[in-house]
């Protein structure tokens, strides 16, 4: 009785981008009260659970989420009051059954998520565990590599920057968390020094990277490469890329479009540049090189690269069990992006990770481009294993967040930390 809920209760907040979000908030017979924010994505897949938004042009622009917020108070909470909060799988299934729809279009993705993780929460403080441990286990002892943006073009550049919409830099030489954050936010600034010093702009994009004007979508990656150098660390070695291209945002009938280089390329063009790019660079992972429904492009990036660095599915996958199985069946990737409300439940996207495990695919746990200060996710790659987390660069509220309570989760682990390192990305 103790642990049954008492109340739930959803608000709408801002994100870091000042849209509207859902916030929920629990209370447990106990006392204990527990709060979730769920985040928003700017290069949404189309495949994703539905978020829901007001489309009243009165508020927001259009981009309220009042109605979520009632389908929290008023449909999913009279059906989850009274119900033990450690049950977490069943009040799920509660949800996704109250729904009744593949996309979660009824209720909202923002909806259900926002109490799926605030009874989990809950639920770790009733177990007196921290949320990872909950999750976990007495296993979750892996840290993951940071995957961190420095630089940010597409849509999140409001296409000021480069076509492709995250370059990363990647430190899996460190030794831990913790140098591995350090590094990472040591060639960021000096990123900023070399951006100066060639004249080009320092201002950020949503996920705290830099957007400069740039000619070509290859001149980042020497910018990057400078700047590891001159911070005193070995490309390749110490500190390697990634990107996220989020090609789906550039596709336009079949054809990627590259505005910067004013180049159009078919499917094939594009993988060509990928091979070529990363026999040039230390590029150790590309998510969404091909767009969201583009399965064959897709199978010939998995030929030409798959056996040689990570290929990461995030829009054509959406943390869907469904599409992830078909992709692992073609054999088109060798990773997929987790994002909690590209499916909307804690339990669906815990059977995403676990479907890619098995499969001895790669698990990059990732945030939204709209976040709020919520670092949910650390602790559930924490829980999950994974060794891989992007969350944007090490600047901005929301981003720095996640990478601080990952510090935090190496401190209470101590010598039972294990740093995930080179092996997260190992083929
Ligand atoms: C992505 C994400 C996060 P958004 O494409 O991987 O970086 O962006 O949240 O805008 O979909
Ligand atoms: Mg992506």
């Amino acid at each position: 009785m103790v642990n049954n809920i008492k109340s739930i209760k959803a608000r709408e907040i801002l994100d870091s981008r000042g849209n509207p979000t859902v916030e929920v908030e629990i209370a447990v017979n106990s006392g204990i009260r527990a709060r979730a924010a769920v985040p928003s994505g700017a290069s949404t897949g189309i495949h994703e659970a539905l978020e829901f938004r007001d489309a009243d042009p009165k508020r927001y622009g259009g981009k309220g989420v009042l109605k979520a917020v009632e389908n929290v108070n008023k449909i999913i909470a009279p059906e989850l009051i009274g119900k033990d909060i450690l049950n977490q799988e069943d009040l799920d299934q509660l949800m996704i059954k109250l729904d009744g729809t593949q996309n979660k279009k009824n209720l909202g993705a923002n909806a259900i998520l926002g109490v799926s993780m605030s009874i989990a929460r809950a639920a770790a403080t009733a177990q007196n565990m921290t949320l990872y441990k909950y999750l976990g286990g007495s296993e979750a002892t892996l840290l993951p590599v940071p995957m961190l943006n420095v630089l940010n073009g597409g849509v999140h550049a409001n296409w000021q920057g480069p076509d492709f919409q995250e370059y990363m830099v990647v430190p899996s030489g460190a030794e831990s968390f913790k140098e591995a954050l350090r590094w990472g936010s040591e060639t960021f600034h000096t990123l900023k020094k070399v951006l100066k010093e060639k004249g080009l702009k320092t201002s950020v994009g949503d996920e705290g990277g830099f957007v400069p004007t740039v000619s070509s979508n290859e001149e980042p990656l020497q910018l990057i490469i400078a700047a590891i150098e001159k911070a005193g660390y070995k490309p390749g070695t110490d500190i390697s890329i990634a990107l996220d291209t989020a090609s789906s945002s550039f596709c336009e009938e079949e054809k990627y479009l590259l505005r910067t280089e004013k180049s159009e390329l078919d499917s094939e063009g594009l993988v060509e540049k990928f091979v070529s790019l990363t026999k040039k660079y230390p590029i150790i992972s590309v998510e969404d090189g091909l767009a969201e429904d583009d399965w064959e492009g897709w199978k010939i990036l998995n030929n030409k690269l798959g056996h040689k660095i990570t290929l990461v599915g995030d829009d054509i996958f959406v943390t869907n069990v469904k599409r992830i199985e078909r992709g692992i069946k073609e054999k088109i990737a060798n990773a997929v992006l987790i994002k909690l409300n590209q499916i909307g439940t804690v339990t669906e996207t815990i059977a995403a990770v676990k479907m890619a495990q098995k499969a001895k695919w790669s698990a990059v746990v990732s945030h939204r481009s709209g976040e709020t200060v919520d670092s949910f996710i650390s602790d559930f790659v924490v829980a999950m294993g994974t060794g891989a987390l992007k969350t944007g660069a090490p600047c901005r509220g929301e981003r720095v967040e996640k990478y601080n309570q990952l510090l935090r989760i190496e401190e209470e682990l101590g010598d039972n930390a294990v740093f995930a390192g080179r092996k997260a990305f190992e083929r």
